[in-house]
């Protein structure tokens, strides 16, 4: 049997890790976007770069939401973890035995997964430049090789979201807007989605996103008149621990209208526990927070085998990791409720040559070696923290006209 020693003794071999360097950016957003906890003005993805002993060089990226508001962990938290704990545990293994780098991290660090998932994806990234293949082909092969792009809408104001959808859908870029609510009083948020959905009145299909806020007598009583609203996905109306509302909720829905775990969701035991008591009908599948390419295949997995659709999420990163995303979805067999892979459009600015191909309203799966994307170092430098000498600013709760 392995044991954690025998896994770090192991001799090296094949390709091996030979250097590992983190940065954080901080890259403006295109205007406030405003969640259930906050609105933030810009995001701060943690930016992995990582070379194998045979010159290739790949790039991994974790983003989170307001600092530690949306989980645990924050940029600061996960650079501190890869380079105090994880880049020295892998550094020196061989990057191709993904499994075995997830243990060897997992033995150092407990939790972390953001920070976990920044480093794998690096090592695939490198492992597949040096094979000259796509990333997919190391993930077990492609079963899409295009997704269908949401759009969230979150500006905080109900006129200006639907000037946004109805210009997506002229450009045939989105029919498929996640609103994010659950900041407002649940009755304004009903009038605001209302709004919204007469607008584009059948023309897209409409998700809500409360990220937690409401309790569960509070979502049994809106639920259902955001239905009549004509919302069919609801994602993740209560607390991360509050599984008992989301399973009362997952069983008392009609047929037209789906219940979604996204923060709930993040361990492949979390799924399981998920499943085993019925408590949503989708996954919200993340990178960032299943802990890696790997661990977001496992959590898809038991999606798969217990009936349960999976539907490909978004930290809001820049074209790297959402690329990654891309890869790791377009891996998977089942029940897909879309992606909504467009944090590269919400940022200012890019820090690859050329973004992924959108067309008519679809994700098309770059198809290069590694993500497919080529990430251009000028772009880290300008967005560096650490050389602009920016302030972590995370998130404002509820001072939105205070900045920008
Ligand atoms: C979340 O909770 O899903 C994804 C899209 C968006 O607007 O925010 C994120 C986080
Ligand atoms: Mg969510």
């Amino acid at each position: 049997m392995s044991t954690p020693l025998s896994i770090q003794t192991a001799a090296p071999a094949g390709l091996r890790i030979e250097r590992i360097e983190a940065r954080i950016l901080d890259i403006p957003t295109i205007r406030a976007h405003k969640l259930s906890f906050g609105a933030i003005f810009r995001q701060s993805p943690v930016i992995v770069q990582l070379w194998l002993n045979d010159g290739a060089c790949g790039f991994g990226e974790a983003a989170t939401i307001g600092g530690p508001s949306w989980n645990e962990e924050s940029p600061e938290s996960i650079l501190h973890a890869i380079h105090q704990y994880l880049a020295p545990a892998v550094t020196g293994q061989d990057a191709g035995r993904f499994e075995q780098l997830i243990r060897q991290m997992d033995v150092v660090c407990k939790g972390n997964r953001f920070a976990k998932a920044a480093v794998e994806m690096a090592a695939i990234d490198a492992v597949a430049r040096s094979l000259n293949v796509p990333a997919y082909q190391l993930l077990g092969g492609k079963v899409h090789d295009s997704l269908p792009l949401a759009w969230t809408l979150a500006s905080g104001d109900s006129d200006k979201d639907i000037e946004e959808a109805e210009r997506m859908l002229e450009i045939r870029r989105h029919r498929i807007f996640k609103l994010k609510i659950g900041a407002r009083t649940p009755q304004e948020d009903v009038a605001h989605v209302s709004r919204i959905s007469r607008a584009v009145n059948g023309r897209a299909s409409m998700t809500v996103d409360i990220n937690q806020a409401w309790d569960g007598n509070t979502a049994r009583r809106y639920v259902p008149e955001l239905i009549d609203a004509g919302v069919t996905l609801f994602e993740q109306p209560v607390a991360q621990w509050n599984e008992e509302a989301l399973r009362d909720l997952t069983a008392t829905l009609p047929h037209t209208a789906l219940v979604m775990a996204d923060e709930t969701v993040c361990s492949p035991q979390d799924a399981m526990r998920l499943a085993r008591h019925k408590a949503c009908h989708v996954f919200s599948l993340k990178i960032a927070k299943h802990g890696g390419l790997v661990r977001t295949r496992s959590v898809a997995a038991i999606a798969n085998a217990a009936d349960i659709g999976w539907y490909g999420g978004t930290m809001l990163e820049t074209s790297l990791g959402s690329a990654a995303s891309a890869h790791v979805f377009a891996t998977l067999p089942g029940v897909h409720h879309n992606c909504e892979l467009f944090g590269p459009q919400l940022l200012v600015d890019d820090i690859v040559e050329t973004q992924m191909e959108r067309r008519d309203y679809e994700l098309v799966l770059p198809d290069g070696p590694g993500f497919g994307v080529t990430v251009v170092p000028e772009r880290l430098a300008r967005f560096d923290r650490a050389r602009a000498g920016l302030t972590p600013v995370h998130v404002d709760m509820g001072r939105a006209s205070a900045q920008n």
